[in-house]
């Protein structure tokens, strides 16, 4: 038993057997932190690179992270008992009149799976509350899907109301629709195309 096999379910999707292998690793004295990193957020970056790279695709991904979050479940408690910082907050959904989720719902999961606290509104987000789930969280990023047209100008108002009311906190944009010079036009911080590139992004906008 060992991490890699951790890594391995999860790129196998082997949702039943990722919590016994999670937790044989941990009673066998390995630490948290370890397991997270190497064993669950180590395979999401890898399923994020297959996908960029097309050997993957999004029925898969979307296992992966359940097969993650299954592993991800187990250390939650274990991970808030010890001194396992998050690597940011991160508050996504979908815009107000669009109810589109399966795309979000993947940036969700890939971005907790590589060790983001992840505060999800689900769809039909109306901006109010976009910022003041920044504020109640502190969140370093906002992140707003969008998969019609029609709900797209409804992110320039989130992105506007932020840059006046939201205390440094960033906005990441995407959703089919959704390209790089909109992102620019409504004076978002950033656009990624997919759940990898959302991840990416993330780390980038937080770490900067
Ligand atoms: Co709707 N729908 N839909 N729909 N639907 C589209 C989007 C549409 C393109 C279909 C079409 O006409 N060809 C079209 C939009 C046209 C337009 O605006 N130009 C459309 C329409 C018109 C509608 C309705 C208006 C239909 C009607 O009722 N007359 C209606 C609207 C309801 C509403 O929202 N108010 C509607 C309803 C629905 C369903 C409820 C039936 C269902 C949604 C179920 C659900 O989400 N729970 C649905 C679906 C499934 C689709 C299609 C077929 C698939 C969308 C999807 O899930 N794709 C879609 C056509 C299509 O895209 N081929 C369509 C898979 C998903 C993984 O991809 O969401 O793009 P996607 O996410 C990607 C990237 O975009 C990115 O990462 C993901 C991949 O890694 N991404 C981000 C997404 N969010 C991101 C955020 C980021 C970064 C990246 O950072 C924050």
């Amino acid at each position: 038993m060992a991490i890699k096999d951790i890594f391995q379910a999860v790129l196998t999707f082997d949702e039943a057997r990722v919590p016994d292998l999670v937790r044989a690793e941990l009673e066998a004295g390995t630490e948290v932190e370890a397991v997270l990193n190497q064993g669950l957020i180590g395979a999401m970056d890898e399923v994020g690179r297959k996908f960029t790279e097309g050997d993957l695709f999004v029925p898969e991904m979307l296992l992966a992270a359940q097969t993650m979050k299954a592993g991800l479940e187990l250390l939650r408690p274990l991970l808030a008992d010890s001194d396992t910082k998050p690597k940011g907050t991160v508050v996504i959904g979908t815009v107000k009149g669009d109810l589109h989720d399966i795309g979000k719902n993947l940036v969700s999961m890939m971005l907790e799976g590589a060790g983001f606290k992840v505060v999800d509104l689900g769809v039909d987000v109306d901006a109010d509350k976009f910022i003041e789930a920044a504020r109640t969280n502190q969140a370093e990023l906002v992140a707003l899907s969008a998969l019609l047209t029609t709900t797209m100008p409804a992110m320039g108002d989130i992105v506007a109301m932020l840059k006046e009311h939201g205390a440094g906190t960033k906005s990441m944009v995407g959703g089919a629709p959704v390209t790089q010079d909109f992102a620019e036009q409504i004076g978002a911080d950033g656009y990624a195309q997919d759940a990898p590139g959302a991840v990416e992004l993330a780390r980038s906008l937080i770490r900067a």
